[in-house]
């Protein structure tokens, strides 16, 4: 009698790619997670037209053939004082430390930033391989092209294969970090804390996203079905009413469209329960702030 023995298992770990981690860096908005999403053919971080919509770093595991890329991508870097922004800042600047090649992001439909500069000295600090990108390149023809630069639209996908090509040149060759299968490695609590926050960004005004903290309290699943109760802290009282709209239409819709967006990620039912608190002034409380993004 002859035994089948699968020899997959002991190649496994022979396996060996071009294996490493890229962070992107960017002002904010300049499409940094929509470039990950794109290229993953997953949602994976929260895309938004509001600025700082990324607050954490978020993981985006990329396969090919040759290759298993780990996309850090980090909140956009910008100037301000304030508590919670410096420490989004740090949150980019960590990312810088642990990856292998740095993707820098510059939004050409918009004029350059004041941003810019502060991301220039930062990297002057960094001693690791900088590819720089002109992302949204359909919105304005490349007129700021030059040879140091890849022009890459996420929109329609374009200079994508010539950007990897390029990341790939500063991996080292190694064995797999990732299962093949994973595309994230964010815990559902993350993902469903995401999603819920796009969807704060998605509708509602202009300043009041960055005063909400999303935070999921109670996680269970029973039958296949995922049951969330999701706490939203905002910073004072009078932005409650706002939050929660006329008869309670706009958190009604934050719910459906998370839900929606959450049952085609997971594959699963999902419920969503979402409660409104004030927490005073959670943004300027250090003990708030470590505990969320620390
Ligand atoms: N036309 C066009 N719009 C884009 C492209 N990439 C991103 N955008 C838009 O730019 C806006 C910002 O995109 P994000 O991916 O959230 O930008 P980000 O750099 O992650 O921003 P932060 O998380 O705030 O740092 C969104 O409205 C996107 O739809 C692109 O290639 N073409
Ligand atoms: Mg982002």
């Amino acid at each position: 009698m002859t035994t089948q023995i699968d020899i997959s298992e002991f190649i496994k770990p022979l396996v060996q790619k071009k294996v490493g981690y890229a962070a992107l860096i960017g002002r904010p908005n300049s499409g940094k997670s929509t470039f990950i999403n794109a290229l993953i053919d997953e949602k994976v971080s929260a895309v938004s037209s509001k600025p700082q919509t990324t607050q954490k770093t978020i993981r985006g595991i990329y396969n090919d053939a040759e290759s298993q890329i780990i996309f850090f991508d980090t909140p956009g870097i910008h100037e301000s004082k304030e508590e919670l922004n410096i420490i989004i800042n740090a949150q980019a600047a960590v990312a810088l430390e642990d990856a292998d090649v740095i993707v820098r992001f510059i939004d050409i439909s918009r004029q350059r930033g004041e941003e810019e500069e502060k991301i220039s000295e930062l990297l002057k600090w960094i001693k690791k391989p900088v590819i720089l990108v002109y992302s949204k390149s359909d919105l304005k023809h490349a007129t700021e092209a030059r040879k140091d630069a890849i022009s890459i639209s996420s929109r329609n996908k374009n200079g994508f294969s010539e950007l990897l090509a390029t990341i790939k040149k500063s991996l080292p060759t190694g064995p797999l970090f990732y299962d093949e299968d994973y595309y994230t490695d964010q815990d559902m609590e993350t993902r469903i804390r995401e999603i819920i926050r796009e969807k704060i960004f998605l509708n509602l005004g202009e300043e009041l996203p960055y005063d909400i903290l999303v935070d999921v309290d109670d996680l269970t699943e029973e039958n296949g079905m995922i049951k969330a109760l999701v706490m939203l802290y905002v910073a004072k009282d009078s932005q409650k009413n706002i939050l929660i709209g006329k008869q309670g239409t706009v958190l009604q819709n934050i719910g459906k469209l998370a839900r929606i967006e959450l049952e085609k990620i997971l594959e699963k039912k999902v419920y969503i329960l979402l409660r409104v608190k004030t927490m005073s002034k959670w943004n300027k409380n250090p003990n708030v702030l470590k505990k969320y993004f620390g």
